[in-house]
């Protein structure tokens, strides 16, 4: 059986590699020419734990070949991105030229799978507009089905193949033939459902870890208000049985919590109003927390600021959306105080804080021992083990709870 996989990103690349190494003739697509290229010598594009043997083992057993250009196959998995734009609607550009670019591809008996986050009703469009875009499909068997991705990046190589799987078709025969399919790969429990259903499951687990981040961060308020030690509040809080709160931060970074949510409000607006109010009250915090920075940087003379951390989540070096850049390139704008902006996962000063004469890349024992404000971001494992007597005579806002 031969395997087309559409986007060779986070989620599409390690999918064609499981799928590869499985024995399947795995093709991945990608429009990126750099990507195919650097795929096809073996390497990976991006940053994952254990891909890298992955992909290398895949490539070199010649069961994984990328391309610019989709390839015939059994079945194809499209795993392109679906952000949503400016006025927080679904952008589903991609899906919809990755469904159009594969039709001319498809045959009887087919299976188009849509792995990529989606709003409900978007298997179903997928279908659409396959079968607009090659009209004389419409007499052919083609089975389509959406079997969201789960994985937390970072321990991608592990939660890929062992994670349960939602799989909801357009059709009961589009369900089984996904599931025989996933079998072959996935020891998780393969868990079947429609496909309306399966696009909302994905949409409500990120929304759950949205708002239960949304009410962390409202506590983290209210006890700065209160003269309350938030981390030590929830510690308590959570040794109730029934209790299991999550941890407060300067903003939900990554391009999965802070996005999906949205996708929900668009479809049920008037319904959808503790989501849409945990998105607001995630999205606000980094502004909250740069006003205590503020607050900070009016207080010392020379103001020297250590931005301990840049990436969305610890112990990665994924930038994409994240709040603690945000607020270290907000920072360097207003140009109020020197920086030095840390990021241990990192080889150099992210393209967002080029170009900024007062911003300064740089390592975190110097970072700390310059600056007189010290703004810890993310709780990346070097900063837990900082001897907090490096921290002493400086003002410290740690955002994290690690040091308090
Ligand atoms: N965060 C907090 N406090 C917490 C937990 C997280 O502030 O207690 C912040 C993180 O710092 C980060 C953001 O939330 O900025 C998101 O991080 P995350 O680790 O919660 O999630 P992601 O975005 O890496 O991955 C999520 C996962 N979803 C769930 O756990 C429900 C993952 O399983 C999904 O596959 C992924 O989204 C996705 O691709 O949708």
């Amino acid at each position: 059986k031969s395997v087309s996989v559409i986007g060779l990103g986070y989620i599409g690349l390690p999918t064609a590699t499981l799928i590869a190494n499985h024995g399947f003739k795995v093709y991945g697509m990608d429009p990126v020419q750099h990507v195919v290229d650097t795929i096809n010598a073996g390497k990976i594009h991006i940053v994952e734990p254990g891909l890298a043997q992955w992909v290398q083992k895949a490539v070199g057993d010649g069961h994984l070949q990328a391309d610019t250009k989709p390839h015939k196959a059994d079945v194809f998995i499209l795993a392109v991105p679906t952000p949503f734009k400016g006025d927080k609607k679904p952008d589903l550009s991609f899906v919809e030229s990755a469904a159009r670019e594969v039709a001319p591809y498809l045959e009887e008996g087919n299976l188009v799978i849509l792995e990529s986050t989606s709003p409900v009703g978007t298997t179903e469009k997928v279908r659409d507009w396959v079968l607009s875009e090659c009209p004389a499909l419409k007499d052919k068997m083609l089975y389509f089905a959406h079997c969201p991705e789960r994985v937390l990046p970072g321990k991608i190589v592990v939660e890929l193949p062992g994670n349960d799987r939602i799989i909801g078709g357009v059709d009961e025969a589009s369900t089984k033939k996904t599931v025989e399919f996933y079998s072959h790969f996935v020891t998780g429990n393969l868990l079947e459902t429609d496909s309306r259903t399966a696009e909302l499951s994905k949409l409500t687990e990120n929304s759950f870890r949205d708002v239960n981040i949304a009410f962390a961060n409202e506590l983290s308020m209210i006890c700065d208000k209160l003269g309350i030690n938030v981390w030590e509040l929830i510690r308590l809080a959570n040794r109730h049985p029934r209790v299991n709160i999550l941890q407060p931060g300067p903003g939900v970074g990554g391009h999965c919590i802070a996005v999906d949510p949205w996708f929900v409000v668009d479809s049920a607006p008037e319904e959808a109003r503790l989501i849409r109010t945990a998105r607001q009250v995630n999205d606000n915090k980094p502004q909250y927390v740069m006003a205590k920075v503020f607050d900070a940087i009016r207080n010392v003379k020379e103001p020297r600021v250590a931005c301990l951390g840049l990436a969305f989540k610890p112990d990665i070096d994924d930038l994409r959306e994240s709040p603690s850049l945000q607020i270290t390139r907000e920072l360097a704008e207003k140009n109020i105080a020197h920086i030095y902006a840390v990021e241990p996962n990192v080889t150099q000063l992210p393209q967002k804080l080029e170009g900024f004469p007062n911003v300064e890349f740089c390592e975190y024992k110097e970072a700390i021992a310059k600056a007189n404000i010290v703004l810890l971001l993310v709780d990346h494992k070097e900063f837990k083990k900082i001897d907090c007597s490096l921290l002493e005579g400086k003002c410290v806002i740690d955002t994290r709870g690690i040091w308090l």
